[in-house]
């Protein structure tokens, strides 16, 4: 038995190593694909995706320097930068998401980190969206220990805190953050015992050998995140990486592939990018294991696909959004 198939015969594992998974890389698409999708239904309802609405509370004017990112402070995207948003406004947001059917508001901050002052507006957030009964997910930056708990205890459900890509990637793409930094945040917010949306960005002109050891870190982790977005790279205008080669389609699916196979217990969220994705290229992520999307038409800055063509779009594929 190869060690690939080995590794399939006991999922849940947190010792792979970078060969094992370059390994999934390198199978055939359609090996790939239906062991991703096999082992998928051993863990998940396959056509079943739950869904998520985003809102950007705080909007801009951030210090650090993500490569990547329109609302960094370091380059000049052409944003209109906002303060932190109101309590009311966040409310009616949700509420909209919430009809639209959205399971989980996920508020977004364009922060460095949080400082305490702004602690408790975000906690009021939190608790007011948990009163619509909706499932509540924050990415405020690093979190301090103090921080996370202080979240936990107005019931956070979710806080997500992507790595991004590869440890040995990282420093071409941030330099006001290191990678330690966000494993830290990550214990943190494991620690105050917060469910873990940490993933990445593909597509940034990293090789297949950062987008494994990416995946390596987030699988190797003692336990796994519970959700991990998986995003392609949105070319924003006056940002670093706005001329990014594009990264070959097929190769955005394979890690979608690789994610389901060696985190069978996670969502895998299709995450940022699928403006720029046909429906075919989606049903090709669905059908390598994605069970999560962000819906609603803006991300946190950037576009997003019109409701109206997910909805169009579950229906074809016979998709139930939860
Ligand atoms: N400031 C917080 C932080 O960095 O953790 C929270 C917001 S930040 C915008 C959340 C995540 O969005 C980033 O970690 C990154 O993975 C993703 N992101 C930002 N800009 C992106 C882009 N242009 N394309 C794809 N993903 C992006
Ligand atoms: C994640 O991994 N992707 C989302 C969410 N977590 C917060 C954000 C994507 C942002 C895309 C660029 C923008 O809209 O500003
Ligand atoms: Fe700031 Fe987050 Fe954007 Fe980095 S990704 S510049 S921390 S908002």
């Amino acid at each position: 038995m190869s060690s690939v198939s080995q590794s399939i015969a006991s999922p849940v594992r947190h010792d792979w190593t970078e060969d094992e998974i370059a390994a999934l890389f390198a199978l055939p698409f359609n090996d790939l694909v239906f062991q991703a999708q096999t082992l998928h239904r051993q863990y998940f309802d396959p056509n079943e995706v739950q869904i998520s609405s985003l809102l950007s509370i705080k909007t801009g004017r951030c210090s650090e320097d993500c490569g990547y990112c329109p609302q960094s402070a370091h380059h000049d995207s052409e944003l209109e930068s906002e303060s932190l948003m109101a309590l009311d406004e966040v409310v009616t947001a949700a509420k909209e998401a919430k009809e639209k059917g959205a399971s989980r508001f996920c508020m977004g901050a364009a922060w460095r980190q949080p400082k305490d002052r702004d602690l408790q507006a975000v906690m009021d957030m939190v608790k007011a969206v948990k009163d619509l009964g909706m499932e509540t997910c924050m990415t405020l930056g690093m979190l301090t220990k103090d921080q996370a708990n202080s979240l936990k205890e107005v019931g956070l459900d979710y806080y997500n805190h992507n790595l991004d890509t590869s440890p040995e990637f990282y420093g071409e793409i941030i330099s006001t953050r290191t990678y330690q930094d966000r494993l830290d945040t990550l214990k943190h917010v494991r620690d105050a015992n917060i469910n873990v949306c940490s993933g990445g960005i593909v597509g940034m002109g990293e090789s297949r050998t950062d987008r494994v050891r990416l995946l390596q870190q987030l699988a190797n982790q003692t336990k796994h995140p519970e959700s991990v977005p998986i995003n392609l790279l949105i070319k924003v205008k006056g940002t670093p990486l706005e001329d990014a080669p594009d990264l070959e389609p097929l190769e955005f699916v394979r890690s979608i592939a690789v994610a389901r196979i060696i985190m069978p217990e996670s969502h895998v969220r299709l995450s940022a990018g699928r403006e720029s994705m046909s429906e075919e290229m989606q049903a090709l992520c669905f059908l390598s294991g994605a069970n999560s999307i962000f819906y609603g038409e803006k991300l946190l800055t950037t576009a997003n696909p019109a409701t109206s063509s997910d909805q169009q779009l579950f229906e074809k594929l016979g998709i139930r959004a939860v």
